[in-house]
């Protein structure tokens, strides 16, 4: 009988020690959010404040792990993952898909938006149906902040256009890559984790990027001059899987969208004030900073209308409402 008693007390404690893990609070769902630049990088500091945000109001319920610097996921693979719901969320940069269609390359035309206000509109502008075309692929914007505005990085002066002519030059999308070919320097695709490496064995020697990217990289260890261009201002985004965000409740999707605006607004401001803070860390580390030459200037002018008609005749009708909302 004491027996009996004792084996079926030691059943009753396994069940509920079972059923406890079952639903205890160690279990929270985790979304691992994968993001393609450093640590240190302010859209990767923003996105750590945003999932800060979400598990804070989210309690025992969700967390969310940022990966940076593509450890989890590389960039290239990140849209993917999220939508075929390998992560639920992820980041990557806007333009990196404008193979799939132009209108994502919308912010890369050069000189179209060059200032933040201009960045505004043209977001305000191509935002539906850059989200509908998203929504295709099952995936929900969150947020969108863009970079500080590109600027051209070599080793040595760049004083007329011809001094890019036979550069490899790292490239980050098409945009980058057409204008490197119409600069007659040679493209090559390198992301932001490889960069010292490309330049440290020479696979690369000039290239057009953010101060932020300049500085993460610690462009001074391999260059001696940045052209402050202000050429286009492109956008990182991060997405949501739809239907991992369907699956949380009600109060959790709340949480996620009142942190998601709070990173788009925060980010923006970010952005902004990092151009200025960025270039005189530049500047602090030797390399020396410039307006480009007129004739340099003039030059990426005409390489820019030429990528802005290439970009209107293959954006077709959905590049042409974006142009004229943009300028409306
Ligand atoms: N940094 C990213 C994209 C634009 C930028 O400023 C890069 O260089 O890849």
């Amino acid at each position: 009988m004491r027996k009996t008693l004792r084996v079926a007390q030691a059943a009753t404690l396994t069940v509920g020690l079972m059923a406890g893990l079952a639903v205890g609070p160690a279990l929270a769902e985790t979304w691992d959010l994968p993001t393609p630049y450093p640590e240190g990088n302010f859209h990767t500091q923003n996105i750590m404040r945003f999932a800060e945000e979400v598990n804070a109001a989210a309690g025992d319920d969700l967390e969310v792990v940022v990966h940076p610097a593509g450890s989890l996921i590389k960039h290239p693979e990140i849209k993917n993952a999220v939508r075929s719901g390998q992560v639920p969320v992820g980041e990557f940069l806007l333009s990196r898909l404008s193979n799939e269609n132009p209108v994502f390359g919308a912010d890369s035309v050069p000189f179209l938006a060059n200032s933040y206000d201009a960045a505004e509109r043209l977001w305000d502008a191509s935002r539906e149906v850059t989200e509908a075309l998203l929504a295709r692929q099952n995936l929900m914007i969150l947020f969108v902040v863009p970079w500080p505005p590109q600027g051209i990085y070599a080793d040595g002066e760049v004083a007329t256009l011809d001094d890019m002519s036979g550069l490899k030059f790292r490239t980050y999308n098409a945009a980058t890559e057409r204008l490197a070919q119409l600069a007659g320097a040679v493209p090559t695709q390198v992301e932001v984790p490889d960069i010292s490496q490309a330049f440290a064995t020479g696979r690369v020697e000039a290239m057009i990027t953010s101060p932020s990217t300049g500085v993460n990289i610690k462009a001074w260890d391999f260059l001696s001059h940045y052209y402050d261009t202000q050429a286009w201002l492109p956008k990182n985004v991060t997405v949501v899987n739809v239907d991992a965000f369907e699956a949380l409740s009600p109060e959790l999707q709340e949480a996620v969208k009142t942190a998601a605006a709070a990173a788009e607004q925060r980010g923006w401001e970010a952005s902004r004030n990092e151009t200025a803070e960025k270039t005189q860390i530049l500047l602090d580390n030797g390399i020396a900073v410039a307006d480009p030459s007129e004739s340099l200037a003039a030059s990426l002018r005409e390489i820019g209308a030429t990528m802005a008609d290439e970009w209107a005749e293959q954006a077709g009708d959905d590049g042409a409402a974006i142009l004229e909302n943009y300028r409306n």
